[in-house]
């Protein structure tokens, strides 16, 4: 890692996207206007504000820039967060191209997929401008939009673009199947880089110290949660460390822990002596 000027690190480029793979999001934000509206993408990542220096370093790797722009870093009082924010065409092109090269390995990855697909859509001219909003539209409705409110359905949004001409429905959803035919992938098995490891676990990983008086110990555990549709990364981690075990905490949510102290002390914590955490 280089130290540079104005204290900007650059980061491993693994450490992003492991990064990105806990608490990074693709979407589409939808500009209304009374009769057009503008689709904007944006790449988002939010922290503890205690963890802002993290997001500097990550915009500084991926586009070399140390000056800020004040709408890129935005403050959120009511739960101490900052969300780095990259918005539109341009700047979204840059961190398709990272996630091409150092891809995501868990749900997420189908979605930074459907992200440059509408991002492909929106810069050519394959389709009239008409039928490509209405894809872009159904693609958009179709990404893990998980908190966000959207404040117009996508059936008004089509209304608005198709006015009075009937909505081609089965059109659209030829069109759109045969784009995420080439988005989805099958999540399999996969062998994780150390350094997107550390970034992964630098965004959801806790370490903890349980105290129990009634058996008179000190439980320390490593644990990591992930969504079990992306429950792959967490057999890889297992892989990875040759220890711990995987739990099922819900019908959606499973975790990977660590309590062995043996474990911990051979196998986790002198990962983070090598690759360490920011
Ligand atoms: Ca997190």
């Amino acid at each position: 890692m280089n130290k540079t000027t104005q204290n900007f690190y650059q980061l491993n480029y693994n450490y992003i996207t492991g990064f990105t793979e806990a608490d990074g999001c693709f979407y589409f934000s939808i500009d209304i206007k009374t009769d057009t509206f503008r689709i904007i993408p944006t790449f988002n990542i939010t922290q503890d504000c205690k963890s802002k220096q993290v997001l500097y370093n990550i915009h500084f790797t991926l586009f070399n820039e140390f000056k800020f722009k004040s709408n890129m870093f935005v403050k959120r009082a009511q739960d101490n967060t900052e969300t780095y924010r990259i918005r539109g065409l341009l700047k979204c092109s840059t961190i398709i191209e990272h996630f091409k090269k150092y891809p995501l390995h868990g749900e997420k990855r189908s979605n930074s997929s459907t992200f440059s697909q509408v991002i492909k859509l929106l810069s050519n001219n394959i389709f009239d401008k008409q039928f490509k909003m209405l894809l872009i539209i159904e693609l958009i409705y179709k990404m893990n939009t998980q908190g966000l409110a959207r404040r117009k359905s996508k059936i008004d949004l089509f209304r608005q673009i198709c006015k009075d001409i009937p909505i081609p429905y089965e059109k659209i959803e030829t069109q759109v199947n045969e784009i995420l035919r080439l988005s989805i992938i099958k999540l399999n098995q996969c062998i994780l880089d150390p350094w997107y490891i550390t970034g992964l676990i630098d965004g959801d990983g806790t370490f903890n110290i349980s105290f129990s008086l009634n058996q008179r110990r000190i439980k320390p555990t490593f644990a990591i949660g992930s969504l079990n549709s992306s429950k792959n990364i967490l057999k890889a981690l297992q892989n990875y460390f040759s220890c711990g075990n995987i739990y099922k905490v819900s019908d959606k949510y499973s975790r990977y822990q660590v309590e062995n102290i043996r474990d911990l002390h051979d196998k986790i914590i002198p990962h983070f002596f090598l690759k360490n955490i920011h």
